[in-house]
């Protein structure tokens, strides 16, 4: 009730001071109680609305095989965060073209971290390589594309940050199903909820895993019982080579490169089109693009208009699309990837 009384004392101090008329007043009294009301209303209906729409989570949860327990330390503070919903309603002002992103995430900062993590993880990168057939560069890179190696992981509770935008009417759907996935990850014990934190939008640790990602791709690299890509590298790394691996990986194929076209090269830069390396450099292509496996399958990549850069790539850049469906997001990794194995 503190809150209340406050709110009224604020609504109070707003009316004017200083009155000749006293029906002025009495009206500006009468105004002030209404809009106290209407807003006490509100804030009570739609808190009550969010209570009961998380007694129908509960159930589901529940159902799902979450205990008591759990529910009532993951729900124990939980709030929906206005800012969330900003962040997910937000249109970025301008796009920024693809030169600009891959200024930003390929830098020699991203480079020369990347090869120190490189070195110091050496071992544990060549063991997953072994067991999961993804070479060292690839993990490193996206790892650095997607947290700048573990430094930058959001610092949003996950928890909460599922419940917003599962309660929240655009997408609740599949945040609702992201949601109770988050709680079976607590019940098994993998992570404390406190420790669960993750981007805005729900994306986790150090390689950035939804909920349904984690269920489906994380591992125990280090084989302590936990599957912990918070602050676990090992567990961390290993997921991801294992997504990658899952997703369809060839080891040593590469992902492509840049390629300089012939002139008067005048076909339409399709996707749709997809040849044999070897019938590419035939068509007069040069370039990085060019030179893996003459019978590799590759097809061309306009990331903008803007630029006038071209890519050639072949089926495992397909796989990194799988983890983000953006032609800015792949070329960086793979143009990130490249620039560290070059140690
Ligand atoms: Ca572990």
């Amino acid at each position: 009730m503190g809150g209340w009384t406050a709110l009224f004392r604020m609504l109070r101090r707003c009316r004017p001071r200083r009155f000749t008329d006293r029906r002025l007043a009495i009206f500006v009294e009468i105004l002030t109680f209404v809009l106290f009301i209407s807003v006490g209303f509100a804030l009570g209906a739609s808190d009550r609305s969010f209570q009961e729409w998380l007694k129908g989570v509960r159930r589901e949860a529940r159902e799902a095989g979450v205990s008591e327990a759990v529910m009532g330390r993951a729900f124990r503070d939980l709030k929906p965060i206005p800012r969330v919903i900003e962040l997910d309603r937000s249109q970025p002002e301008f796009k920024l073209t693809f030169q600009q992103y891959l200024d930003r995430m390929v830098t020699r900062k991203t480079v020369w971290d990347g090869r120190q993590r490189y070195r110091e993880h050496k071992d544990l990168l060549n063991e997953i390589f072994r067991q999961y057939g993804v070479e060292p560069q690839y993990i490193v890179a996206l790892w650095g594309i997607e947290t700048r190696y573990g430094k930058i992981t959001g610092g949003y509770p996950v928890i909460d940050v599922l419940a917003t935008l599962a309660y929240d009417g655009r997408r609740s759907k599949f945040f609702r199903a992201e949601l109770i996935r988050a709680l079976k990850i607590l019940e098994e014990g993998h992570i404390d909820v406190a420790d669960m934190d993750g981007s805005w939008a729900g994306a986790m640790g150090q390689v950035q895993f939804m909920p349904s990602s984690f269920v489906t791709y994380a591992v125990d690299q280090d084989g302590d019982g936990r599957r912990d890509i918070w602050d676990n590298v090992p567990d961390a790394l290993a997921s991801a080579a294992n997504y990658l691996s899952k997703s369809g990986w060839k080891p040593e194929q590469g992902w492509g490169g840049e390629v300089a076209l012939p002139v008067g090269f005048d076909a339409e830069i399709s996707d749709k089109i997809v040849k044999p390396l070897k019938e590419w450099r035939a068509m007069g292509l040069s370039g990085k693009g060019v030179e893996g496996d003459p019978d590799c399958l590759a097809h061309l990549v306009k990331p903008d208009h803007n630029s006038g850069r071209v890519f050639l790539v072949y089926p495992n850049y397909q796989v990194i699309l799988k983890w983000n469906r953006s032609n800015y997001f792949a070329i960086a990794v793979g143009t990130l990837a490249d620039r560290i194995a070059v140690q």
